[in-house]
C-alpha cells in the first residue's frame, strides 16, 4: 500500500459526507430525545456541532486503520460502519449493543473487525493506546495509522505531553485530533489552559501541529487527510486542533446555563450542517437533494429505535462472560 502525503486517503463525494452529518445529527438527536423522554439508562453524551470533525476525520483513514473515538465522534463510529442500531441499542444499555450491555453510552463501545478501538476516556486515556497501536504497526513495517480524538481539556493534562512525546521519538503513525469546543464540562479553555494555544503545546512535545475550522467539513477532510497521509509515509505524529463549540451541556444532566447565550447563538450562525449544505447549493445541488438526504436518515434512524426499544436488557445470569476482571 503506497500513499503520496497531501491526499486524502479516499475519495468521497461532499455529499456522501454530507449525509454521514446528517446522519450523525439525527442519531444524536435521537438519543437526547430518547433520555428527556425518560427511557435512557444511565448518562449520555450529545456531539451537536461536532460532525464535520468526527465524519471528516474518519472519511481520511483507510479500511486496516485503527480509530479511537471520543464522546463527541458519533460520527465516526458510523463512517466507520457501525451500524445505527447497534449504536442505538449500546446507548440503550441493551443485549444486542456493542458491548452487550456490559455498560452503555459510548463507554466500552469499540469492535476491533470494524478497527475501532473502545472508548476508555478522553482524558486522553484512549491517546497511549492510539500510540502503542501505531508504533507496533510501525515495527511490524504495515503502512497503517491510528487516529485519535481527545479534548480542549483533555490536552492540558500530562498524559498529552508524555504520549505525544513518546509517539515524536518512536516516530509513531499516529494522529491526535483535538476538538477544542472552549469547554471542559463548566471550566472555559480560558480558566483551565495557562496556554490556550493547543497546537503550541503539541509542538512543545515535538510533534508538527496544526489548526483546523472544526465547522468546516471540507477543511476538515483536507487537513487530517494530510495528517494522515503524513503520518503514513513515516513523518511521525500529527496534531490537528479543530475549532469548535459544544452546542449543548457536557451530558444529557447539563443544562449548561454556565455558557454565555450569545456564545450560542454566535456558533449557531456556524452549524456545520448548514455551512455544508450552503456549500452543496453552490455546487448545484438541489433542495430536493438535500431533503433526500434527510428522509433517508430519519428512516434509518426511526428504525434503529424501534430496534433498540425491543430488544432485550442483558440476562444477569450472564453477566461475567466478556469480562477480564
Ligand atoms: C480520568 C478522568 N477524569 C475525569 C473524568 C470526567 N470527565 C469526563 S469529560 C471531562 C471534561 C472533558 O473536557 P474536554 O476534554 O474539553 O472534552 P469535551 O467534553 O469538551 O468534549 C471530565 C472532567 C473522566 N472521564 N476521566
Ligand atoms: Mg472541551
Amino acid at each position: 500500500m503506497t500513499s503520496t502525503a497531501g491526499e486524502p486517503r479516499r475519495s468521497t463525494d461532499l455529499l456522501t459526507t454530507h449525509r454521514w452529518m446528517v446522519l450523525t445529527r439525527t442519531l444524536d438527536e435521537a438519543i437526547r430525545t430518547l433520555w428527556l423522554t425518560g427511557k435512557g439508562v444511565g448518562g449520555t453524551f450529545n456531539q451537536i456541532g461536532h460532525e464535520a470533525i468526527s465524519v471528516g476525520s474518519a472519511l481520511g483513514l483507510l479500511p486496516d486503520d485503527v480509530i479511537a473515538p471520543m464522546h463527541r465522534d458519533l460520527g465516526a463510529y458510523l463512517v466507520r460502519g457501525m451500524t445505527a442500531r447497534r449504536l442505538l441499542a449500546q446507548q440503550l444499555g441493551r443485549a444486542s449493543g456493542v458491548s452487550r450491555g456490559r455498560d452503555a453510552n459510548i463507554h466500552g463501545c469499540g469492535d476491533l473487525n470494524l478497527g475501532i478501538i473502545g472508548f476508555i476516556s478522553h482524558l486522553p486515556q484512549s491517546l497511549p493506546v492510539a500510540v502503542g497501536a501505531a508504533m507496533s504497526f510501525r515495527y511490524r513495517n504495515q503502512p497503517r495509522v491510528a487516529l485519535t480524538f481527545t479534548g480542549d481539556g483533555g490536552s492540558i493534562t500530562g498524559l498529552f505531553a508524555e504520549s505525544l512525546n513518546l509517539a515524536v521519538l518512536e516516530a509513531a503513525p499516529v494522529v491526535v485530533v483535538v476538538e477544542n469546543n472552549q469547554y471542559a464540562y463548566s471550566t472555559p479553555i480560558t480558566s483551565h489552559s495557562a496556554n490556550t494555544n493547543i497546537t503550541s503545546r503539541a509542538r512543545a512535545a515535538g510533534a508538527v501541529a496544526v489548526n483546523v475550522d472544526g465547522n468546516d467539513v471540507e477543511a476538515v477532510l483536507e487537513t487530517v487527510g494530510r495528517a494522515i497521509g503524513e503520518a503514513r509515509d513515516g513523518a511521525g505524529p500529527r496534531v490537528v486542533v479543530a475549532h469548535t463549540m459544544r452546542m449543548l451541556g457536557h451530558a444529557i444532566h447539563d443544562g449548561a446555563d454556565y455558557v454565555p447565550a450569545e456564545l450560542i447563538t454566535q456558533w449557531e450562525k456556524r452549524d456545520p450542517i448548514q455551512l455544508v449544505e450552503a456549500r452543496l447549493r453552490e455546487l448545484g445541488t438541489s433542495d430536493d437533494e438535500i431533503e433526500e438526504v434527510r428522509v433517508g436518515a430519519r428512516t434509518e434512524v426511526d428504525d434503529a429505535v424501534e430496534f433498540a426499544l425491543r430488544s432485550p436488557m442483558p440476562d444477569p445470569a450472564d453477566v461475567t462472560e466478556g469480562v477480564w476482571a
